[in-house]
């Protein structure tokens, strides 16, 4: 039963609060790139082999196992190679263009965008990097898990040889069947810190129990701090994880409205109460993001861009 308010998938009362808005924030995860064809972490989708999906995303599995962990990270490393962007990420990096100079008589619109997702869709999708913030780290980058080296944006696919089947289109089904045995991969043969030579390299996202980049939650608490924040889009996510999910309540303000985006979203647990100035809409991300910024980033054309129609 759709929750008892009447902004319950009301798109013209939307449409006129997103016209008042001066400053937008939205926290987006998995959802808003399931229909670019990308599993995510909680419910059905969320098992890789016969494991779930967030018991791997922790230090202690890559300790146990680290061939296994990479062979999950390698495997979506391929996937989010091989998927594109869509129409959701593609509105919200307008939203990030456009929202500056959106005409004289209606104000700049100030936007960031927090976002737990780690596949690369957002920055693929031309989002201004000014305007985003990666919270979870992303699967692009490579860290040493026992010194500080880094290295940013790799997108080697296979990433290294003993990793190959997770690249390989013919025989990944055979990868994924929690039936067929998995080779272990001797530690060796993954790759290695070329700094202090000793350490494995990780994938640079962050597992449950390690601290987000400091330095951007500073950045992500003073953006927040600066102002009231008009609207919170809370997109794709089951906003259970922290501190992610905070940001929605710190950024809240006596006027602030609070725009959950899923498919499910009567069911989103930490936004189940709408109050008199929050809205909800439940569907497919990618559908409904165009829709709802319209007012700021114009209709979406049939080639995907968005603005006036010539
Ligand atoms: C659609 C759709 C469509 C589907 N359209 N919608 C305070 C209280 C309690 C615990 C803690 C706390 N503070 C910290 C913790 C511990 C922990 C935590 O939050 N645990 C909770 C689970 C209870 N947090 C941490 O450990 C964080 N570190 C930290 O805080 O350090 C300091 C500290 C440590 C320990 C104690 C205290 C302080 C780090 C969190 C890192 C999370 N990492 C992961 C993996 C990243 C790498 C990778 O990708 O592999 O991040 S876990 C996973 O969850 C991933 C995601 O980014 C994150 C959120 O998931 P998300 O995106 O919401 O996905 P789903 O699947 O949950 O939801 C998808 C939604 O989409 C659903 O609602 C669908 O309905 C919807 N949907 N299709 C629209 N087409």
């Amino acid at each position: 039963m759709p929750p008892a308010n009447p902004f319950y998938n009301s798109l013209p009362a939307f449409h006129a609060r997103l016209l008042t808005a001066r400053r937008i924030l939205a926290l987006c995860g998995a959802g808003l790139s399931a229909s670019s064809g990308l599993p995510t972490f909680r419910g059905a989708g969320g098992y890789w082999r016969n494991h779930e999906a967030t018991a791997l995303a922790t230090p202690e599995a890559f300790a146990a196992d680290p061939g296994l962990v990479w062979l999950f990270y390698a495997y979506r490393r391929h996937m989010a190679l091989g998927a594109r962007p869509n129409a959701g990420h593609r509105a919200l990096a307008e939203l990030a263009r456009k929202g500056r100079g959106r005409g004289k008589g209606q104000g700049e619109v100030d936007f960031l965008c927090l976002s737990q997702n780690v596949d690369g869709l957002h920055q693929r999708a031309g989002h201004d990097a000014e305007r985003l913030r990666l919270l979870h780290g992303s699967l692009f980058d490579l860290k040493c898990h026992r010194c500080d080296w880094v290295e940013r944006g790799n997108f080697d696919d296979p990433l290294c040889d003993s990793l190959r089947a997770a690249s390989e289109d013919v025989g990944l089904e055979r990868l994924l069947d929690p039936k067929e045995e998995l080779a272990g991969i001797p530690r060796e043969e993954l790759p290695h810190c070329p700094k202090c030579k000793i350490g494995l390299q990780r994938p640079g996202v962050v597992w449950f129990g390690e601290s987000l980049d400091a330095e951007m939650l500073r950045e992500v608490d003073r953006w927040i701090d600066e102002d009231e924040v008009d609207v919170v889009l809370v997109i794709g996510t089951s906003a259970v994880v922290q501190p992610a999910a905070g940001y929605v309540y710190e950024a809240q303000g006596p006027g602030t409205s609070i725009v959950t985006v899923n498919l499910d979203a009567e069911n989103v647990e930490a936004l189940a109460e709408l109050g008199p100035r929050d809205f909800a809409f439940a569907g497919d991300a990618a559908e409904l993001l165009p829709k709802l910024l319209e007012p700021v980033i114009g209709r979406m054309k049939e080639d995907g861009t968005f603005g006036a129609e010539e």
